[in-house]
């Protein structure tokens, strides 16, 4: 999940002052226990760290902790190698020469800020502020200082080219959250601790943790669904480590998802077991649009048997309590929208929206939804450059990214800034986007590492890690499966002469616009410096301070493990829903024009194959490939492949293929598995570090190719959300 805008994060911060900083880092040469957070992924772990002479040596889960109660992954235990790491950036540099002959030069933090405010404003005097491209990773989610500060920073830029890992990811939740209730970020949460019916569609939480849903300790939690008689039904191309421990699972063949979703829905309006709350409109409507979307034709494009479409519907409507569920495996995908379209009518028809086991709103200390704080989104209001692509909440299609940097004309990009991501990873036809790359007049990046992406860069400028910043989790206690609030102040004290993400972003900010020849008028200015200025922690005691929650920082502080505030509420809506009018629109037309899409889908190739994703434990999108720990033992880079396919193509077991799509082809070794749906291959996402012959110290440890090497910037679901997932390629002997 990539980070929200707060828009309109606190106008006076007068006072802000007597806020106290109480707590603290521990003090040089401290030994004994510290709680911290691992911001690693959306389950946002408490941790009890252990220090020794003021360096951590133990990490485990904190039992006291209201949402995690001990939970932690093997992520979690290697938080501390990255503080740790040797090839982690400490001071900013700046590249000499470029390609493999690239040399890194320590620099002063004054002289990156001018070198990265000149580059930045140069681009923008010269050419207009659209010359500057944005991307926004997915770590600004997990950094309290990225999501008050980053997103402030970006906004004086003011650029419509802003970017970010929202579009390979979960834009159409977003997308569709908009459309039907009027926020983009009012994002109907499944109750697993209550539910008794888990309906899972293209997501993996037993190694992924969950997401869109804030679940620590899933194996756990979903023990105790199955021992209270509860259901978990996995629909994945991938018997996955999920699959593995559900009440059943199904293959289902990638990108026809919506078919089998439809039909689903179909079944709920054909056999009259629809129990819809008063506050949903367009129900007509959506009955008439899916009627030809029948379990037959599903199974025909799913293979999806017709019977088991009806079955699990049935079942779902009949259930005490039932969620429906899904995630990148049918968001990252051609039809997302209708996809995550399908899920939201089958918990609102089925009356399982705002009921206790089934899908509830979250009530967090700070509301970022209710209070504005995040803005409702809006579409369509420009578009990109070259493509015509609509943006989304301000953001353009991360796979327009390239064509805007390498395309000629008003409106070029010149100069680019990252922060915390890495788009020649993680994004589509990343070579090509790497090549674009070069050719930018200037680019710099706030990151940790030298990583595939940032290599580009100019100037890199490092923040300090986790241990060392204080956080509070905006965006994740608001999508959690229970309510909770938590405070975690920075165990560790910032290294010598180091700088919190946030400072880095008002240096930025501030000092790029004195070098502006078309600068907002003083006032305005003013405001920034003053908001730039405050620091986060300060930003949220002042937020609980506005919130209608009792929870407040000195409670927060008091309470390091957490404060529960008690499992989600059922019966919100209608009141809670963000439309104007309090009602829900069933059938929006952007959606219901899409089935026209899906009407016209023909079917794939019965030979060919289709490329998927996967994640696994041990991994983190693009990065954490240096830690020890986290990559010894087996290898994990490999294409998975049903043994028939495989041997249908004359290959033998652990020899390389080369992998070809329309875009690209890399050379991998396979794995023959029959864990795989026939016909359907995978990669992890994430892999890929040696590029041009560079190989970077920080990956140095594991093999693999880039999947986004084949995926396709053309792919794109209605919301501009890249369809990874569902990619046809060939596999053929390398030889
Ligand atoms: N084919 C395919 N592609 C995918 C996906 C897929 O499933 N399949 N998944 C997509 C998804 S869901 C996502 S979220 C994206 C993720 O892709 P990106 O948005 O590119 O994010 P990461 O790979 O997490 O990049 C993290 C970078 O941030 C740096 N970093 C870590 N912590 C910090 C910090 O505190 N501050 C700063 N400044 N930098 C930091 C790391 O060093 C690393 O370079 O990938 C997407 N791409
Ligand atoms: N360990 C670990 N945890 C992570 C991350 C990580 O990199 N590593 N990344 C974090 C991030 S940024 C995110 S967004 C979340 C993602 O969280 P999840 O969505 O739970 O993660 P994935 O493992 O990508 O699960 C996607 C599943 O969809 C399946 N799939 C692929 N195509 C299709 C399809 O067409 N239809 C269906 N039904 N299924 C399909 C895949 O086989 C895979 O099992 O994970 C987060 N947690
Ligand atoms: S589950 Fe996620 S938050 Fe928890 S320890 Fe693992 S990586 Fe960290
Ligand atoms: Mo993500």
């Amino acid at each position: 999940m990539d980070l929200p805008s707060p828009t309109r994060l606190v106008g006076s911060v007068a006072g802000a002052a007597r806020t106290a900083i109480a707590g603290g880092p521990v003090p040089p040469g401290f030994t004994g226990t510290r709680l911290g957070v691992c911001n690693l992924c959306e389950a946002i772990c408490g941790l009890e760290l252990t220090l020794t002479d003021g360096a951590v040596t133990g990490v485990r889960g904190n039992p006291e902790d209201p949402l995690s109660r001990g939970h932690i992954c093997p992520k979690g235990v290697a938080i501390a190698d990255i503080h740790g790491d040797p090839d982690r950036l400490r001071r900013p540099v700046r590249r000499v020469g470029s390609g493999p002959d690239a040399e890194w030069v320590e620099i002063g933090w004054d002289e990156a800020f001018d070198l990265v405010a000149d580059g930045l404003a140069a681009a923008i005097n010269d050419h207009g502020r659209d010359a500057l491209g944005i991307y926004l990773g997915n770590p600004n989610a997990h950094s309290l200082g990225s999501l008050t500060h980053g997103t402030a920073m970006v906004k004086t830029f003011r650029t419509r080219n802003k970017f970010s890992a929202t579009s390979v990811d979960q834009l159409p939740h977003q997308f569709l959250a908009y459309l039907m209730y009027g926020h983009q970020f009012f994002l109907p949460i499944p109750d697993i601790d209550r539910t008794r019916y888990f309906l899972v569609f293209g997501a993996n939480p037993m190694a992924s943790n969950g997401s869109l849903m804030t679940v620590p300790d899933f194996p756990g939690r979903l023990r105790e669904l199955k021992a209270r008689g509860g259901r978990m039904v996995v629909f994945d191309p991938r018997r996955t480590e999920t699959a593995k421990v559900a009440t059943e699972h199904h293959f289902v063949r990638p990108g026809t998802d919506a078919f089998v979703l439809l039909a689903m829905v179909n079944v709920l309006f054909a056999e009259g077991l629809t129990s819809p709350a008063s506050y949903v409109d367009g129900l007509a409507a959506v009955e008439t649009a899916i009627a030809d979307f029948t379990p037959e034709r599903a199974a025909e494009a799913s293979g999806v048997p017709a019977e088991e479409i009806r079955r699990v519907a049935r079942e779902f409507a009949a259930a005490d309590g039932a969620a429906a569920y899904g995630r990148i495996g049918v968001s990252t995908h051609a039809f997302g929208t209708v996809c995550h379209w399908a899920v939201q009518l089958l918990n609102l028809l089925t009356g399982n929206l705002d009921r206790a086991g089934g899908v509830l709103i979250t009530t967090p200390a700070i509301d970022v939804v209710g209070t504005g704080l995040v803005g409702r989104g809006h579409y369509d209001v420009w578009r990109s450059r070259v493509r015509g692509l609509p943006e989304f909440g301000g953001e353009l299609p991360v796979s327009a990214l390239r064509e805007e940097i390498e395309t000629p004309g008003a409106g070029q990009i010149r100069a680019m800034l990252t922060l915390a991501g890495n788009p020649v990873l993680s994004t589509p036809d990343g070579a090509a986007l790497d090549r674009a790359m070069e050719g930018l007049d200037f680019m710099a990046a706030v990151d940790i590492f030298l990583n595939e992406t940032t290599r580009h860069a100019d100037v890199i400028l490092p923040p300090t890690t986790a241990l060392e910043r204080d956080q509070y989790d905006l965006v994740f206690h608001a999508l959690a499966v229970r309510d909770t609030a938590r405070f975690t102040p920075a165990v560790l004290a910032p290294e010598k002469d180091s700088r919190h993400d946030w400072e880095i972003y008002r240096e930025i900010a501030l000092r790029t616009q004195t070098r502006l020849r078309s600068k907002p008028p003083l006032r305005k200015r003013l405001e920034q410096r003053v908001r730039l200025s405050t620091s986060p922690t300060v930003l949220i005691g002042l937020l609980l301070q506005r919130s209608k929650s009792k929870v407040t920082l000195r409670s927060l502080r008091k309470n390091p493990e957490g404060v529960d505030l008690g499992p989600l509420r059922e019966g919100q809506l209608p009141e809670r829903i963000p439309h104007r009018d309090r009602r829900i629109d069933a059938a929006p037309d952007l959606v219901l024009d899409d089935l026209e899409r899906l009407r016209a889908v023909v079917p794939p190739d019965p030979d060919g194959l289709l490329l998927i994703g996967r994640r696994h434990q041990r991994d983190c999108n693009t990065w954490m490939h240096n830690s020890e720990r986290l990559t010894k033992g087996r290898p994990r880079h490999q294409l998975y492949i049903h043994p028939d396919d495989l041997s249908a193509r004359g290959l033998e077991d652990g020899t390389t293929a080369t992998v070809s799509s329309r875009v690209g082809s890399v050379q991998v070794e396979v794995l023959a598995t029959e864990d795989m749906m026939r016909g359907v291959v995978s990669l992890p996402h994430g892999y890929g570090h040696a590029r041009d012959g560079v190989r970077l110290a920080t990956a140095s440890k594991v093999a693999g190719v880039s999947i986004n090497d084949l995926t396709d910037p053309e792919l794109l679901d209605v919301s501009g959300n890249a369809a990874f997932n569902g990619v046809p390629v060939t596999v053929a002997s390398a030889g």
